[in-house]
């Protein structure tokens, strides 16, 4: 790695392209260590694209080759899109998968749970591929979960031992990164005093590697750009779109019965109809600023007789994709939960239901076992 890499994001720096990744002006080029994008995002919360192309699963292979090894950070709220991809053999190292945010647990599920659940998802996609630990962990509340934090002792690393951060894009890498280093950390890159890695709520803030030096383990730890699996609805959506499905401070949860015909809306984006010939209790979760409106038999009607059109996302940049969508028609039973892979979930209360999905092309969704306890976890 250069020294003349971006310490918020880890993109190389240069002075002589404003429109280029990675530009610092030239008279701030020898003291700071933040590219502008960085310097915009931190200090006015402005959010840049940037050009797609570098290969960061590439990236991430080779960091992790070096790696003793792997923290795969993974977003309570997106399970299955966090672990979308093939971890184990992109990191093809030891791993220890941490559940982040689960600050958004509600307080009625044990943590525990939510890892075992974890390990469990683990389990069925990557059989051969056994963890070191499944730990819950919240950088918001600054603490892990019941699992306790990670002694790095315990995995004997060699001095210098490397400790490569990963995971899909969006999950809290960055965020762990500052978690880590605020406890014991020094916060000095390659020698200079440097600022923390760069969080913001725009997928794709970290652009390269970082290296920190932790001397209270005696080890390195590698910030790695976030992978973008493509199966997450944030995935097909602009930055800032994306940026306002993730729930910042709780979950949005509605309980409500839904009558026969009745449909409820996720935002402009998903559409679930009840297709029972009785009303059914049903439970909707979703982030905090996605709007879920309830309508009656006689208006899903007539807007389902206008499909696609009536989910049209209002936003112009995300409009061209949002009109394709699949329909399912699902039978679904107390103890599951049906997933939209980066958008929220659905379960049913006392008696199983027919349900009609609408949901955007491209975007992993289906039933699952229930991640919050079901029956047992009243909301
Ligand atoms: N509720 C909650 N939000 C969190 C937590 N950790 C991170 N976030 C939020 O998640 C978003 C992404 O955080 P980052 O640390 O930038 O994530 P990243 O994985 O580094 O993202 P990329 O660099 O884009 O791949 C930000 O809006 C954070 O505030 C957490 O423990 N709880
Ligand atoms: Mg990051
Ligand atoms: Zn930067
Ligand atoms: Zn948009």
């Amino acid at each position: 790695m250069s020294d003349r890499v971006c310490s918020g994001c880890g993109v190389a720096l240069q002075s002589l392209d404003p429109t280029a990744p990675g530009f610092i002006p030239p008279e701030k080029a020898g003291a700071a260590l933040l590219c502008r994008r960085c310097y915009r995002l931190v200090h006015y919360g402005s959010f840049e694209g940037t050009e797609a192309g570098a290969d960061f699963p590439g990236l991430v292979r080779a960091v992790a080759g070096k790696a003793d090894l792997a923290l795969l950070v993974t977003d309570f709220f997106d399970l299955e899109g966090s672990l979308a991809l093939d971890w184990p053999s992109l990191l093809s190292r030891r791993i220890i998968l941490l559940v982040n945010k689960s600050d958004l647990i509600p307080p009625r599920t044990p943590r525990r749970e939510v890892a075992a659940w974890a390990g469990a998802l683990w389990q069925r996609r990557f059989p051969s591929h056994s963890l070191e630990a499944v730990k819950t962990v919240s950088t918001k509340e600054k603490g892990f979960g019941p699992e306790g934090g990670i002694d790095f002792r315990s995995f004997s690393l060699p001095p210098g031992g490397r400790v490569v951060v990963a995971g899909a894009s969006n999950t809290g890498k960055s965020s762990l990164l500052r978690l880590l280093l605020g406890t014991g950390g020094t916060g000095k890159q390659r020698g200079k005093t440097a600022v923390a890695p760069t969080v913001s709520a725009y997928p794709g803030t970290t652009q390269g590697v970082t290296g920190w030096k932790w001397e209270k383990y005696g080890i390195e730890l590698f910030d790695t750009p976030g992978l973008v699996p493509g199966t997450r609805m944030a995935d097909h959506l602009c930055p800032a779109c994306a940026g306002k499905l993730l729930p910042g401070r709780r979950l949005n949860v509605k309980l409500w019965e839904l009558p026969p015909g009745g449909a409820v809306l996720f935002g402009d984006l998903v559409a679930c109809r009840n297709l029972s010939s009785s009303p059914r209790t049903m439970v909707f979760f979703a982030g905090d600023r996605v709007t879920l409106h309830r309508t009656s038999a006689s208006k899903a009607e007539t807007l389902l007789a206008e499909a696609p059109d009536w989910l049209r996302v209002t936003c112009p940049e995300c409009s061209g994709w949002s009109g394709k969508r699949l329909e399912q028609v699902v039978e679904i039973e107390p103890g599951q939960e049906f997933y939209i892979s980066g958008l929220g979930w659905l379960g049913v209360k006392k008696e199983p239901a027919a349900l009609q999905l609408l949901v955007p092309e491209k975007v992993e969704a289906g039933l699952r076992p229930a991640l919050l306890g079901g029956e047992r976890t009243p909301v």
